[in-house]
């Protein structure tokens, strides 16, 4: 009658109790595996995560290196991610390059991807383009961006 039935439910319960474990093991381990991976270099911004190799160089270094890692060089599209990145360079008391410039039209800031800006963190007064040959932008420890020459070296920040 239903006795093969209560039978089938109650190997699935068991089988789905064992799943359960095996998930909260399994969540447990990665979460220690992520603190692991991002000390001391690394910072974790909702989906994003930010990390820097110590690697230095200009900008069309930095970018390749990034894409060859796997990500991009890191372009904070808000306060957060702006402060993530801040952290890091605290640590190294440097300044980065960031995944922004206004290479294409002078004074249009885009991300790497050919989008406008939707966030920015300027120093008072900058940007200035000074000497006309400021087409990226370096973010200080203090959080603040400058425009900067392109082939001046920094540290790189990568998002993945
Ligand atoms: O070459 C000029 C730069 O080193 C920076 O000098 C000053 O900090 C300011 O004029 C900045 O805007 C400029 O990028
Ligand atoms: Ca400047």
């Amino acid at each position: 009658k239903g006795d093969k039935g209560d039978r089938e439910i109650n190997l699935l319960k068991r089988q789905v109790s064992t799943l359960e474990g095996q998930l909260r093991a399994l969540q447990s381990s990665f979460s220690k595996y992520k603190q692991v991976i991002m000390f001391p270099n690394g910072r974790i911004v909702g989906e994003k995560i930010f990390m820097t190799s110590g690697y230095e160089g200009n900008f069309d270094s930095l970018k390749q290196r990034c894409s060859q890692a796997g990500g991009q060089l890191a372009s904070p599209r808000n306060a957060a991610e702006n402060a993530a990145i801040q952290q890091i360079l605290v640590l190294y008391n440097k300044s980065a390059f960031l995944g922004i410039n206004d290479i294409q039209t002078e004074g249009r800031f885009k991300y790497l991807n050919g989008e406008n800006i939707v966030y920015s963190n300027w120093q008072t007064g900058e940007p200035n383009n000074d000497k006309g040959v400021e087409d990226c932008v370096e973010v200080y420890s203090s959080g603040k961006w400058n425009d900067k020459s392109c082939g001046e070296k920094r540290l790189i920040v990568c998002e993945f």
